[in-house]
């Protein structure tokens, strides 16, 4: 097995549990003398710093959500002068205020080297050509996994999202062994290379690590199959750091968290209380080593479950599913929660081609509407009348009995619906409007 730092990696559960609550001693120390939102709420409910001694008080502090940031836009929430900030990134803010988040020279540090065991996690090491097709700029996918490749001493190629062609020529004339892109461009590069007439014979790719947006099994298996690659799960958010908060291993069976780094719980969304291990709920995570934005118990409303058990690939971090989806883009149908993951599960269980797709949900007449608008896959002839109304009557009657809830698929030309190169639009919901 590859490892970055093999003894944080497996160190025993015990061990690491200390050192996390050494680590989150001092943290809350740290936020409550400089951060005054932070001194506020604790105060408010009566908890000093003394009294975070071991994890299990970690109970006791207050959560922080994306309001907390929004409301003290944009630097409010540093816990460092702002000399020591050297980097922000941002999120793409397309709900409501985009939210900051500020780095210093040891952030950016561990976030090197999360990233670093994110890449060495999949196999990758100093031998490996990693091309870096996530976005570069406010967003955190490409300069945080820029910073790791290099880290861990590979030949790091900055691509950067776009350009498709060049990607796939950057591919064979880099010899790329590993790249790392969102699931959802890997699935349009696919495209590209068929229609272009371009092999995955033609690269020396053995890995993808894939993040930034839920993707699902389904979808994995389209992608390894279409680059002839493993691929892998990468998680991460930018309040917390970005990608490598999580990555898979070589057993791609969860993601490992960095766990000296930032502590995990899963939550009731409703009643807000720690729910116990093997749980599913929401993700919460507390920053113990972070020093510009130590967020501390940060509400991700990522839908998701911890698993402790040792994983064959002999690391002890504890691992995290495939978040499930949001609290916050779970559609209520009808009164019934289904989320868009669950709807690409059963899609692409029915055909694994059918990666082009936009849920659309609307309100007619008072009655909620679902939607969903597939592209014709390239398998199923446009003329064959008969044949597209079997495929469609089809998809329809799988997914519904998947979900629960009716919805009616409308086949659209190939091509019509837009691509994405970073984070995929799935849903559209036009209630919200
Ligand atoms: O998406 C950081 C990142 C970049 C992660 C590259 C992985 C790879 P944000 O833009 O702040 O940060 O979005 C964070 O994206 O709360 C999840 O809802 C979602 N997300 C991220 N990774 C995954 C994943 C980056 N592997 C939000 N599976 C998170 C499902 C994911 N959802």
């Amino acid at each position: 097995m590859n490892y970055y730092k093999k003894e944080i990696e497996t160190a025993p559960r015990a061990e690491l549990e200390e050192l996390q609550a050494s680590r989150l001693a001092k943290q809350i120390r740290h936020v409550y003398d400089n951060v005054a939102p932070y001194r506020a709420k604790m105060d408010e409910v009566g908890v000093k710093p003394e009294d975070i001694k071991t994890i299990a008080d970690l109970a006791k502090l207050p959560f922080t959500t994306k309001q907390d940031l929004r409301d003290n836009y944009p630097y409010g929430m540093f816990a460092v002068p702002l000399s020591k900030v050297i980097r922000i990134h941002a999120s793409s803010g397309t709900t409501g205020k985009q939210t900051v988040v500020g780095y210093t020279q040891a952030d950016i540090d561990l976030w090197a080297e999360c990233a670093a065991r994110s890449i060495a996690s999949v196999g990758g090491s100093n031998d490996d050509f990693v091309q870096v097709s996530y976005g570069y700029g406010l967003f955190t996918g490409g300069l945080g996994m820029h910073y790791g490749a290099e880290k861990l001493g590979a030949v790091t190629i900055p691509a950067s999202s776009g350009n498709s062609l060049r990607q796939l020529e950057m591919f064979k004339d880099f010899k790329t062994t590993i790249v790392c892109m969102t699931p959802s461009y890997a699935i349009s590069l696919i495209e590209l290379m068929k229609e272009s007439g371009i092999s995955k014979e033609e690269f020396k790719l053995k890995a993808g690590i894939f993040g930034a947006e839920p993707w699902t099994e389904e979808m994995r298996a389209e992608i390894e199959k279409g680059l002839g690659i493993k691929a892998y799960d990468i998680y991460g958010l930018s309040e917390i750091l970005g990608p490598s908060v999580s990555c898979e291993c070589e057993k791609q069976c969860g993601m490992h968290v960095c766990e000296d780094h930032f502590i995990p719980e899963i939550i009731d969304p409703d009643t807000l209380e720690p729910l116990p291990a093997g749980t599913q709920g929401e993700l919460v995570f507390t920053c113990i080593t972070k020093e510009a934005l130590p967020l501390i118990r940060y509400r991700t409303r990522d839908i998701a479950t911890l698993i402790y058990d040792k994983c064959d690939c002999g690391r002890t971090l504890v691992r995290m599913k495939k978040p499930q989806g949001r609290t916050d883009d779970m559609l209520i149908i009808k009164g019934v929660n289904v989320f868009p993951s669950q709807i690409e599960s059963a899609l692409l269980g029915f055909d694994s081609t059918a990666t082009n797709y936009l849920i659309v949900v609307d309100r007619v007449n008072n009655f909620d509407t679902l939607e969903l608008h597939l592209e014709i896959p390239s398998h199923i002839d446009i003329e064959e009348r008969g044949e597209i109304k079997n495929y469609k009557n089809k998809a329809q009657e799988i997914i519904t009995s998947a979900i629960g809830v009716g919805i009616k698929v409308n086949l659209v030309e190939p091509k019509s619906l837009a691509r994405s190169m970073g984070k995929a639009v799935r849903v559209e919901d036009r209630r919200k409007k």
